[in-house]
């Protein structure tokens, strides 16, 4: 394999681990807190989770003695979309594992959570781990959204492990994923299977997060990715001063990507899904209140800008919110029908003479590409896949459409040519910042002596992550901690809490307080691509989010 110069480098990094987790990985012993608890509907999920409700959280601390560790065969899984860092958690893990002895094995489980399901492993070795440290992507044993949730998966999982003398798994993933994780190491516990589960946070998106879990891994990276690509276009623009680019960036339901990298590149408008859902703004309001911005500035003689658009926005506008719900349920109801249908004619027909009359009204108002979106195969949930959906381009075609009736009363006077973006998958696989690289390596390490001290339905933490790495803080939180319980079609089930952008919490008010000016004033900043050597100031940013919420 031809290797670029960065990447040979990359491979010589020695990702940074928090000062406790430096010291012999024999002379470490875990340390128990008080009891925990849920912190809603506790009642509920202390009954659903009998054998992993109220643990205690972990740290680790050095013991006067040596610790014994016997050699045991832990499996690792990939599970969801990519994010970086994912790497660095299984080589951390792994050499944990080698450190405290060598007879140990980690095994990967191939494609994702179906990997366990389907029997697909592979054994890691020392030079298969070193082609894949400090690199993007999840490769090394390939990922899946398969989910692992119900009991005949969960034997079939216990099967598995057993044949290959698996007695403890690590699932790396965003929040279903954690939460099947404590489902099953409450499964195993309740079967006796001998089969300990550790859960690590991961997800660009940034939602899996919560007074334990800072920041889930990738973010960082992804969101600096973005973050290059989007100061580089504001530059672009700044220099021709003739386009409006409009940016879609990823994040299948929560808004943080897009608000990080507006913190980090002050765009003229950055759109909150959560805060247009708050304020019930209708898709029409959206669109005059971006066509005014586009007007205010060409009465600067300002022809150009950036607008940044959150992925799942149109899953938070009311009324579009309430017709993709009303689409879904007819595409799952009325599925052979709808699949016989041979032309966009007789498919629009059909779906118009289903859906009410408000429903209607919004469906026919919308562009004809976005309709057909909107129509397309469902995810395995039945859910319409947002990243799909192109939101940049229908803002575009609206708001030139209202810019068009604007000039007609003579309320506009600029040239508006819009130009669509969307980033998402450009930032999944990079190659991990050196916070991603030291973050994630220290959760695979910290994985590790969670379960060489026996602990399962935990998820690995590593926390004070604005601070420098040697401060970082390791351990462990019983996922049912972070758990209540939600509506999930049409059930109630527990589950960890999606975090969305809370619109009270200091990096949304921060952006609040600055976007009037962003708006008409060019306010730019260009963070430049991610530095992986050089000074700390540079390579060793958190992100804005972190910096503004532990001020
Ligand atoms: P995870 O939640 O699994 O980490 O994935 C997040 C994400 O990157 C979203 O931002 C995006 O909507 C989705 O994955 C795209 O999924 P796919 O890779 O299946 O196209």
């Amino acid at each position: 394999m031809d290797l670029s110069p960065l990447q040979k480098a990359r491979y010589e990094y020695n990702p940074k681990l928090p000062k406790i987790l430096r010291n012999p990985i024999r002379s470490l012993k875990s340390v128990e807190g008080e009891a925990t608890s849920a912190a809603t509907d506790a009642q509920k999920i202390r009954e659903l989770f009998p054998n992993t409700y109220g643990l205690p959280q972990v740290s680790f601390a050095v013991s006067d003695v040596e610790v014994t560790h016997e050699p045991i065969n832990i499996g690792v899984i990939l599970s969801g979309g990519q994010a970086p860092g994912g790497h660095n958690v299984i080589s951390g893990l792994y050499d944990a594992l080698k450190n405290a002895n060598k007879e140990s094995k980690l095994i990967g489980f191939l494609g994702g959570p179906s990997g366990i399901l389907d029997d697909k492993t592979i054994e890691m070795t020392d030079s298969f781990i070193d082609e894949y440290r400090n690199t993007g992507g999840f490769d090394i044993i390939g990922s899946g959204r398969t989910k692992l949730e119900t009991e005949q998966q969960f034997e079939t999982c216990a099967e598995v492990c057993k044949k290959h003398g698996i007695t403890s798994l690590v699932i790396i993933g965003g929040d279903d994923s954690n939460t099947n994780a404590a489902v099953l190491a409450e499964y195993f516990l309740k079967t006796h299977a001998g089969i300990s589960v550790v859960g690590c946070p991961k997800t660009i998106d940034g939602d899996l997060k919560n007074e334990f879990i800072e920041v889930s891994f990738g973010f960082d990276t992804a969101t600096k990715t973005y973050s290059e690509l989007i100061g580089n276009l504001m530059r672009d623009a700044n220099s021709s001063k003739k386009y409006w680019h409009f940016v879609k960036l990823m994040g299948r339901s929560a808004s943080h990507i897009a608000l990080e990298c507006a913190l980090q590149t002050q765009p003229n408008i950055c759109l909150i899904s959560e805060e247009v859902e708050q304020n019930n703004t209708s898709l029409k309001e959206i669109v005059t209140s971006i066509a005014k911005t586009v007007a205010d500035r060409a009465e600067k003689g300002n022809n150009y800008g950036v607008i940044l658009i959150p992925e799942g926005l149109v899953e938070f506008i009311p009324e579009v919110k309430t017709l993709i719900s009303d689409i879904n349920t007819l595409l799952a109801k009325e599925e052979a029908s709808y699949n016989a249908l041979n032309s966009w004619e007789e498919q629009f027909d059909f779906v118009t003479s289903h859906l009410d009359e408000a429903k209607r009204e919004v469906f026919v108002s919308l562009p004809v590409d976005i309709q057909k979106q909107l129509l397309m195969d469902r995810d395995p949930h039945g859910n319409v896949q947002v990243s799909r959906i192109e939101t940049e381009k229908m803002l575009i075609q609206m708001v030139s459409t209202e810019l068009d009736q604007m000039a007609k009363t003579g309320k506009y006077t600029g040239k508006f040519t819009g130009l669509n973006h969307f980033f998402g998958y450009e930032g999944r696989c990079a190659f991990p910042s050196n916070f991603d690289a030291d973050y994630c390596y220290s959760l695979g390490y910290n994985a590790y002596l969670l379960l060489a001290n026996n602990f399962s339905g935990y998820i690995s933490s590593v926390g004070n992550l604005t601070a420098p790495a040697d401060q970082w803080t390791a351990g462990g939180i019983p996922i049912t901690m972070m758990m209540n319980m939600e509506e999930r079609h049409g059930e109630m089930k527990p589950v960890i809490k999606k975090a969305l952008v809370d619109l009270d919490g200091a990096p949304f008010r921060y952006f609040k307080e600055q976007r009037e000016t962003w708006a008409v004033e060019t306010s730019f900043v260009f963070p430049g691509a991610i530095q992986y050597y050089g000074p700390t100031e540079v390579c060793d940013l958190t992100t804005r989010t972190l910096q503004l919420e532990h001020k």
